[in-house]
């Protein structure tokens, strides 16, 4: 039978359940990256599960979002992730080295191949063939430990791409165009796979861009074919032996189709603060600017930089614009460097930073209160970006560029110039001895845990029956940096939960934290509409709001990564059975939940008591037989220590 590119993928890797949409299925991983700001998390999850060493073909550490170094804690949390990845077999891209994303796309992307890793920009591997998944830390760990990653089966949402992009108009105005067209949850239980004849002048890293902000849209992953420029990628990489052709079988069937003509697209942007607030730039033009950042996981590739070199080419930014130059890996600096656009950028005034995440997860580069920022980073959730009343917009270099120049949002087809094509050198600089590899096995190596890192929490099984207070009613599209910020002050904090718990919820309400103390032993609860959970893979979302008494949430609607993170950690993910429940559900209201174990146990709806208001309604929770073990046992370390005999 002829498949598509993702089927063939997974069936490849297909270990347990069958490709039934909807259904669960086991996936063999090839592969798994995790960073620092999570990976600290994962170590100490494999040291629970007493791992000896990696049982993949290949895990890579890197060190990208903890990369300001106020005090000791980040400095002394890389130290313990180097002392882990020679302890677990795993490979440890160093600070300075880059984020994750482009870096592994360069030393170790395949083919063919799946990868998992702990953040939910990891999708961005489709771009050269890979099944390529974030998920929550202790999922990578478990497949680090050679366990197979579970996802439901999604659709396959076959996007054909055929023109050419016009001048001015780049690959993160195709991903803008998919959110304009389809929101943030447009892509949830859905693998977005693009292919047709459009593909053909977009470079691997233009379809990283657009594979990468998948995560965006929601949805599973995105794939592309590995094709001959996937070929000639790896070729400047100097790993064409790597290269495998995956190309979808003609005539294979899409679960659902979309079209986009390249050659319509015009310049588009994402208005503070949802990444599917997009309009055309023409439509805000004119707007005051005070910064524009240049970088990110979504904007990496050389051509990136380039193109903001040779648009800024003998000019100045704008006096009022912090022009912020973020270098997305070690080796993309250094061919910049190379080939004179570094010189460029440093001469129309660019602030030049270290190659990692920076300010796209507000480690740094924080902007002034209302003040527009223009970014090409991937999300601009309320107060991401370190400062509460931000005002962030997402857009494409060259749009970045246009407003650097001008002071102003601008069109940059008004620029009145020619467009600078960039274009990557046919011969890049390669830098393959930038990571680390781990030592030869055999060798026992300690792990160094500095003052900073603190034990895992360990939770107990769910009680018969739960009662306590909703602390919070929320609405729609609530991300995970609203339920556990990030940031340079909060991110140092993510190896030790108690003290990162202080923060949870702190851009939202922040007396939140306070006002869980009375019920932190009996429990508390949530309610939120849909997509609840959305963007990042932070499982911290989930472990320090369970730390805080949080033992179960109800919404309308979950993302998939955040809905794992919290059976995962044994809160009870639940969904109103009748949505309409909540409006008439009040922050302050007084639940029980009977029986819940009961309940869950039995696969049945739970039964929730509101005793303020006096009625009763019923919950689902479609949990799987093995989320429900993790749930029933306080998670999923409890259950693998068992299942291990530990
Ligand atoms: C993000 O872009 O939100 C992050 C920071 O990379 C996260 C991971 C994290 O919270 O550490 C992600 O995308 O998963």
């Amino acid at each position: 039978m002829s498949q598509n590119v993702a089927q063939k993928l997974i069936a490849s890797h297909l270990i347990e359940g069958k490709m039934k949409i909807g259904e669960e299925i086991g996936l063999k991983i090839d592969q798994t990256l995790t960073q620092d700001a999570t990976g600290t998390m994962v170590m100490l999850e494999l040291e629970a599960m007493n791992l000896d060493e990696a049982k993949t073909e290949i895990s890579v550490q890197y060190i990208d979002h903890n990369i300001l170094q106020n005090d000791f804690k980040n400095a002394e949390d890389h130290l313990f992730l180097l002392s882990a990845c020679k302890r677990f077999g795993v490979w440890y891209s160093r600070p300075g080295n880059g984020v994750s994303h482009p870096v592994h796309m360069e030393r170790f992307g395949r083919p063919g191949k799946t990868l998992l890793g702990s953040d939910s920009h990891t999708c961005a591997a489709g771009s050269m063939g890979m099944l390529a998944m974030g998920a929550g830390g202790i999922e990578v760990a478990a497949a680090i430990a050679g366990e197979p990653f579970h996802v439901k089966m999604p659709q396959i949402w076959g996007v054909c791409l055929t023109g050419e992009l016009p001048d001015w108009v780049s690959a993160k105005d195709v991903i803008l165009e998919m959110l304009r067209r389809h929101d943030v949850a447009g892509g949830v239980g859905k693998i977005i796979e693009y292919y047709g004849p459009g593909l053909t002048n977009l470079t691997a890293m233009d379809r990283h861009v657009i594979a990468n902000m998948g995560a965006e849209l929601g949805a599973t992953t995105t794939v592309f074919p590995s094709d001959e420029e996937v070929k000639r990628f790896l070729r400047s990489q100097r790993r064409e032996d790597q290269w495998e052709e995956i190309l979808p079988d003609p005539g294979c069937h899409y679960d659902l189709h979309e079209e986009i003509n390249l050659s319509k697209l015009e310049p588009l942007i994402a208005l503070p603060s949802s990444p599917g607030k997009v309009v055309p730039v023409k439509k805000v033009a004119g707007k005051d600017v005070f910064q524009v950042m240049i970088g990110s996981s979504a904007n990496p590739g050389y051509r990136d930089f380039s193109v903001v070199a040779k648009i800024m080419e003998g000019k100045r930014a704008h006096p009022r614009v912090s022009l912020d130059i973020n270098p997305t890996s070690r080796q993309i600096l250094e061919n910049l460097a190379r080939g004179g656009d570094l010189e460029r950028l440093i001469l129309s005034g660019g602030r030049i930073h270290q190659a990692g995440c920076n300010g796209c997860i507000g480690m740094g580069q924080a902007p002034a209160n209302g003040r527009p920022s223009l970014r090409t980073v991937p999300r601009n959730f309320p107060g991401r970006s370190g400062t509460k009343e931000d005002s962030v917009y997402l857009c494409s270099p060259e749009t970045g560029a246009a407003a650097a120049l001008t002071g102003r949002i601008t069109d940059p087809r008004d620029l009145g110039m020619p467009y600078p094509r960039a274009s990557e050198p046919e011969e890049i600089l390669v830098d393959a001895e930038a990571v680390i590899p781990p030592p030869v096995s055999g060798v026992s190596y300690e792990l160094e845990k500095g003052s900073n890192i603190k034990p895992l929490p360990l939770f107990e099984p769910l009680p018969s029956s739960l009662e306590g207070p909703i602390l919070l009613k929320l609405g729609d599209n609530i991300s995970t940096d609203e339920i556990m910020p990030a940031g340079s002050k909060v991110l140092p904090f993510r190896s030790n939960i108690p003290a990162i718990s202080d923060f949870v919820f702190c851009q939202v309400d922040e007396t939140y934290p306070s006002r869980t103390i009375p019920c932190r032993e009996g429990g508390h609860f949530i309610v939120a509409g849909d997509n609840y959970g959305q963007g990042s893979s932070r499982e911290h979302a989930a472990i320090a709001p369970r730390h805080l008494g949080l033992r179960a949430v109800i919404v309308k609607g979950f993302a998939r990564i955040h809905r794992a993170n919290l059976s995962n950690f044994g809160i009870v993910p639940l969904m109103f059975e009748n949505p309409a429940d909540w409006e008439r559900i009040e922050q302050g209201d007084m639940l029980q939940f009977p029986s819940i174990r009961d309940d869950i146990q039995k696969g049945e709806n739970v039964t929730v008591k509101n005793i303020t208001q006096g009625y009763t309604m019923s919950a689902k929770h479609n949990l799987t037989s093995r989320e429900l073990n993790y749930v029933l046992e306080g998670g999923m370390i409890g259950h693998y220590r068992k299942k291990k005999g530990h």
